[in-house]
């Protein structure tokens, strides 16, 4: 059986939750605690770079979120998460990126830094540019790539739920709005979405690692 290694706090490892689910793929869960399990030497043989989510399936080790989304969506093809057409399965490549390039890393200026900082400012303008992209990519349609629910959607949709529990919220993003709305309706996203405590609980996990990556650039230094 397919086995998932996982933190439920997690963004990267909630991608590849909510698409196990969303596809119904039976699947054993391995739960990591981020504050050793990631560092021991089995897991390292995993994943070099001590990171979750990683996958074993059928021998098969897989790690980096984006690339077990695309297998899963090849090995286990029901319900389609990709679009056929050239322009909408580009389009969600896109978002995907934007997602993890442009909009993720935002977070941590607006964790870490006060509300008038030069960074969080910043952050929060970037923010804007970014969601106003995203309300425009969106049109019409009901989820990004057209109609059906794609990985661009579990992508963003899992990205942009973090930003919620930071306090904002897309009343001035009205069709973006409703997208998250219609997302979190799905079964798979109540059974995985964060609360406000566990949120609050991942972003002290979030302090210690970056404290932990300092201190290691110090010592190399
Ligand atoms: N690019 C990787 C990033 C994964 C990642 O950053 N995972 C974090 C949790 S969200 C982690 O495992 N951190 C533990 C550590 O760095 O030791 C992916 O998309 O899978």
């Amino acid at each position: 059986m397919l086995k998932f290694y996982y933190n439920p706090r997690s963004p990267m490892a909630r991608r590849v939750w909510r698409t196990l689910l969303e596809k119904e793929i039976t699947f054993e869960p391995i739960l990591m605690k981020l504050d050793g399990d990631q560092l021991q030497p089995d897991y390292l043989e995993l994943n070099p770079f001590h990171h979750i989510p990683v996958i074993v399936d059928d021998n098969f080790r897989l790690l980096e979120s984006l690339a077990i989304l695309d297998y899963l969506e090849t090995k286990y093809p029901q319900p389609r998460l990709l679009p056929q057409n050239a322009e909408a399965l580009a389009t969600v490549r896109m978002v995907q990126m934007v997602s993890t390039n442009e909009l993720l890393p935002k977070m941590v200026a607006l964790i870490f830094e006060t509300e008038d900082s030069p960074k969080f400012i910043q952050a929060k303008q970037h923010l804007d540019t970014v969601f106003k992209f995203l309300m425009t990519t969106l049109g019409n349609n009901s989820f990004f790539g057209g109609e059906q629910l794609t990985l661009a959607d579990i992508v963003v949709g899992t990205d942009i739920s973090l930003f919620t529990k930071l306090g904002m919220n897309f009343r001035n993003y009205p069709n973006l709005n409703d997208w998250f709305e219609r997302l979190m309706q799905r079964p798979a996203w109540q059974k995985t979405e964060l609360s406000q405590a566990e949120f609050e609980q991942f972003k002290r996990v979030l302090v210690k690692l970056r404290q932990r990556e300092m201190a290691r650039a110090n010592h190399v230094q």
